[in-house]
């Protein structure tokens, strides 16, 4: 404690107090002016937008393992690190050598400028509040700075001495923290502010909660009684959507009205459109139960969920663009420049591919892509499930990449078949005698038709299959075990509607989804 008191009165390490108080500056007063331009305009959120679009794949991927939907603030926490770590640096280079520091402000300036202005959408006057926001912190960092130089050729007391000599460095330190620290609390209520005015501003939340969606022209099919696995703890068959879970390179949500929406269909075509709100709203609709996976979902875990979808079929609107010969693709952009590419063909025939308007009898909550977002049966959303859309272009394979293959995934992705278990979990201790085992299997387009259990090295028994409510849904099972007292290893495994039986073969998640059957030890005591 006495070194760090000691350090700390060290002019140089004051001078990194400085340069962190300067960096809350620029970021605080970028974020206040940004509250008047695009959200994504302000550093933060474009600097970690950048970071995202630049992840590797395997980082990605130890990301999403790692943190699962948490991955979003492990990247903010990171990037606090960073940026803390960074301006205690510029901080003393500033005190060392002014013009050095002045150089490596106006530099991390320019990358965030950079940042800011590549972002889809943005426009170049987006660059306002990073260049304002830089411009304060150079002041800021100025005026804590300099009276550092005065306080380094002030003498220090001598060793043993009662009182500091002659006293002023002594009340120049608190006057500098006080300084310091007044600046700190001030970025941040000028940070928060801004956050408040953004909030008040967008106003899309609350029309999307006055809007009122149609009824459809052709009503979901019901549900047959029984889907849900009778297993206490077993995940309910129909995911609410506050429960749903949420992936994407989104940092902040996009906030699109419904009247400014418009959906570009373009491309390999022989009618180009343009497609409103209102056009969905007037069209003929339809509901359907739809199971979607991530391809990030690793065995056993849970990016899956089960929704009742409300949308029009894209096979209609491709119909009116009328597809040339040699096109194979749907390239389809979100308005943050996400693309995903899906076959043609998957969007025309018969599994009510649709624009997706509605989420369980709402419109769609806007992390989940309101207004609008595509819903594919039997694919993963990474190649599929575009929130947000508002870009579909025809194209072809050979023609074009989408944002996660250009990053080293597949260019395509049909759902494989799972099967995992939900109770007991992973490691729990249960009472000897009858214990129940249940979970839930998909494999979307094929359906379920057989899941079967191995408790240690005993033969496969078949599970209890729940009801079936489609082909592109989910569906759940049930087991009971006789358990004996020791530790016990439980594999599960599926059988797909076309008889073939989940693979052993492990995969990991990259490039197309993981394989392998989940085992989950228990104790039984
Ligand atoms: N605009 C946009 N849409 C996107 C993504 C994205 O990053 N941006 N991620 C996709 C992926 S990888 C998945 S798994 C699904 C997840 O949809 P959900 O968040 O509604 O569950 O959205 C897809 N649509
Ligand atoms: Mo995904």
């Amino acid at each position: 404690m006495n070194k760090l008191t000691n350090w700390l009165k060290e002019p140089a390490a004051l001078a990194a107090v400085a340069g962190v108080a300067a960096a809350a500056v620029v970021l605080s007063v970028a974020e206040l002016i940004g509250a008047f331009f695009t959200a994504r305009a302000t550093p933060v959120l474009a600097l970690g937008s950048t970071f995202i679009d630049f992840t590797p794949l395997w980082m990605k991927n130890f990301a999403v393992e790692t943190f699962g939907t948490n991955d979003k603030a492990a990247l903010f926490v990171g990037m606090g690190l960073t940026i803390f770590l960074l301006a205690c640096v510029l901080g003393v280079v500033a005190y060392r050598q002014w013009a050095l520091g002045v150089a490596g402000v106006l530099f991390m300036g320019a990358v965030i400028v950079a940042s800011v202005v590549t972002r889809a959408g943005v426009q170049p006057l987006d660059a306002v509040p990073t260049v304002l926001g830089t411009v304060a912190g150079l002041v800021v960092l100025r005026l804590l700075v300099a009276p550092l130089w005065r306080l380094k050729t002030w003498p220090e007391a001598p060793a043993g001495a009662g009182a500091e000599e002659p006293g002023r460095p002594a009340s120049s330190r608190r006057r500098f923290f006080a300084a310091a620290g007044i600046t700190v609390v001030g970025a941040g209520i000028a940070a928060t502010g801004g956050r408040l005015l953004s909030a008040a501003r967008s106003n899309v939340a609350k029309a999307r909660e006055a809007l009122q969606l149609p009824v459809p022209m052709r009503a979901a099919a019901a549900v047959p009684a029984g889907v849900q696995s009778p297993v206490a703890g077993v995940t309910p068959w129909l995911t609410p959507s506050g429960d749903f879970y949420r992936i994407d390179t989104a940092l902040s949500v996009p906030e699109i009205k419904a009247e400014d929406w418009e959906l570009r269909v373009h491309g390999l075509v022989d009618q180009e459109l343009r497609l409103s709100f209102q056009d969905l709203l007037d069209a003929d609709l339809i509901e359907s139960h739809v199971t979607l996976t991530c391809v990030s979902n690793p065995v056993g875990g849970n990016l899956a969920g089960n929704a009742k979808w409300l949308g029009l079929p894209i096979r209609e609107v491709l119909k009116r663009a009328r597809p040339q010969s040699g096109a194979d693709m749907v390239l389809s952009t979100s308005i943050d420049g996400f693309s995903a590419s899906t076959p043609l063909e998957v969007l025309q025939d018969d599994r009510d591919a649709m624009l997706a308007i509605g989420m369980n009898g709402e419109p769609l909550p806007l992390e989940h892509g309101y207004p609008v977002r595509m819903v594919v049966p039997g694919l993963y959303g990474f190649v599929s499930a575009t929130k947000w859309v508002v870009d579909l272009e025809v194209t072809r394979f050979a023609d074009s990449k989408a944002y996660w293959t250009q990053r080293g995934w597949s260019e395509r992705g049909p759902i494989k078949t799972m099967a995992r278990v939900e109770v007991p979990k992973s490691f729990a201790k249960v009472p000897a005698g009858r214990v129940a085992i249940g979970g839930t299997a998909w494999a979307q387009t094929r359906g379920i038709t057989k899941v079967e259990v191995q408790i240690d090295n005993n033969p496969w028994a078949e599970a209890v299959l729940s009801s079936e409510a489609s082909l592109i849904t989910w569906r759940q099972w049930s087991f009971d075990w006789d358990a004996a007292p020791g530790p016990h290893y439980i594999k599960v495994r599926a059988t797909d509607g076309t008889g073939e039986v989940q693979t052993d073969q492990r995969a990991d998640p990259v490039p197309d989804g993981a394989s392998g059957w989940q085992s989950v030890m228990v104790t039984v005591e």
